[in-house]
């Protein structure tokens, strides 16, 4: 299953994604093919929605303190629930389906999680950091939100522009390598 990942502006980033009943071998291969996707854009977390799936399935994979990203620590979340949430926290998000656009976003700085697994057991969590800003930030993909919608209006205008700007690029430099 080859998988692409979806771009704002594209409307399905909007889309709320619905729970996941089956846990079945269909479930697990999208589960492989998101991995795979999220490695190969560089990406740390991933929503089932960004690569066009509206499903409450989600990746977490948190660098370790050599900046090495190993498969052990991989975190497959599906259905996922914040029971509990405390403190601030402020850390520059970034997200796949809005590249090369960087800015600063509040977030509660702990957080615990009831989620289930790719079998369909009942796990939790108790997060605080990196992986809890992770959290937080594809969690709320699976309700229709991106990390622009948490800004300032004139961050968010600010944002507006320069992306627009970086797409015009985008596409010159396509017209022009086809020629
Ligand atoms: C969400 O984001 C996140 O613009 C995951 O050119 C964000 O993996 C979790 C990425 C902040 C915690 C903190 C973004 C890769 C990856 C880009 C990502 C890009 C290439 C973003
Ligand atoms: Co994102």
């Amino acid at each position: 299953m080859k998988l692409t990942i979806v771009e704002y502006p594209d409307k399905r980033l909007k889309e709320k994604s619905k729970p996941v009943v089956k846990f079945d071998s269909e479930l697990h291969k999208l589960l492989d093919a998101m991995y795979e996707s999220m490695l190969s854009s560089n990406g740390i977390g991933l929503a089932a929605i960004q690569v066009g799936y509206a499903k409450q399935v989600l990746l977490l994979n948190i660098p370790d303190e050599n900046d090495a990203q190993s498969r052990d620590s991989l975190i497959e979340m599906i259905n996922p629930v914040v029971v509990e949430s405390s403190g601030e926290t402020t850390y520059q998000e970034g997200c796949l389906s809005v590249p090369s656009f960087y800015e600063d976003v509040n977030r509660f700085e702990r957080v615990s999680v009831n989620y289930q697994d790719r079998d369909g057991n009942t796990k939790s969590i108790e997060a605080d950091g990196l992986l809890s800003i992770a959290i937080q930030h594809e969690i709320d993909h699976l309700n229709g939100i991106l990390f622009i919608d948490k800004l300032s209006y004139s961050r968010r205008k600010k944002f507006e522009k320069e992306y627009k700007k970086m797409l015009k690029e985008k596409k010159i430099s396509k017209s022009g390598t086809k020629e």
